[in-house]
């Protein structure tokens, strides 16, 4: 899944495509790069980041999904039902939800729906990074609502433990050590690692300066590969080109070391 922010102020790419005309064609990159889907989203979700009016966010996204649906599959990153259903009427396949709690609308319109945890809404979620056991809530609470999605008629739901929403750097590396625990619950899992702070501070320098965003690339690239190992189905990245690479390469290694072991 490549990202396609048409936003003033995501913490990765905020302002970059924010053009209705550049960020169609940052699109078209993403599919020639390899991404099997598109996600539009039209509102930041870092912490702190300002809400953005309905009307506002439908001006953003809604030309860009329009003009990119007929090409690939897209998914509409949104945590409001009436974006989510003009995006559907404009041809969106995918919603991407990081209130987890959309599914009704994904399934009236009879599309996927990415079930991503965080407990809070993103201008208040830091002080909610709270958890006895991060691994086991989050797993709990994905599942009751991925079953809630299949009962209400979705037939395409995924689970994603929403890295960075709400979760400390230690949070972040507990559930991607273990993955293996939502690839277990039988959901198909996304996830998205790529470019965010805890790898910055996870990579930072001698000095302890946290990477930049522009050198997140490699620790974005190296969770990537982690997880599709572990058995993630859908990475959402940034960087599509060298990611498939990456993941391609990291897959074809962990079959053969699995035929090796054989
Ligand atoms: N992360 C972001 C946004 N949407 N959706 C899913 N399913 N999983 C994620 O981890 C996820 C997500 C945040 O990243 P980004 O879009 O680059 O930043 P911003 O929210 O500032 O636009």
């Amino acid at each position: 899944m490549g990202v396609l922010n048409v936003t003033p102020d995501s913490f990765s790419d905020g302002g970059q495509w924010f053009d209705h005309a550049l960020a169609i064609a940052h699109g078209r990159q993403l599919i020639a790069d390899g991404a099997d889907v598109v996600d539009v989203g039209g509102e930041s979700t870092r912490p702190g980041a300002c809400p953005v009016a309905e009307g506002e966010e439908l001006r953003r996204v809604m030309p860009v999904v329009e003009a990119l649906s007929g090409e690939v599959q897209v998914s509409i990153d949104t945590r409001k039902p009436a974006v989510a259903k003009a995006a559907i009427s404009a041809g969106a396949r995918i919603v991407n939800d990081i209130s987890a709690s959309l599914w009704p609308v994904a399934a009236a319109g009879g599309v996927g729906w990415i079930a991503m945890h965080s407990p809070a809404d993103p201008s208040v979620m830091a002080s909610h990074a709270r958890y006895r056991d991060v691994v086991g809530e989050v797993v709990d609470v994905l599942v009751r609502r991925a079953e809630e999605a299949r009962a209400a008629g979705v037939s395409r739901v995924w689970i994603d433990p929403g890295i960075g929403f709400a979760k400390t750097a230690a949070h972040n590396l507990s559930l991607l050590r273990h993955l293996d625990r939502f690839v277990a619950t039988g959901w198909p899992v996304a996830v998205g690692t790529s470019r965010k702070s805890f790898l910055g501070a996870l990579a930072a320098g001698p000095d302890g300066t946290p990477a930049p965003v522009v050198d997140r690339l490699e620790p974005s690239l190296a969770t990537a590969a982690w997880a599709v190992t572990r058995g993630v189905g859908m990475i959402r990245v940034h960087d599509v080109k060298p990611t498939v690479q990456a993941v391609q390469l990291a897959l074809r290694a962990s079959a053969e070391a699995r035929v090796g072991a054989a």
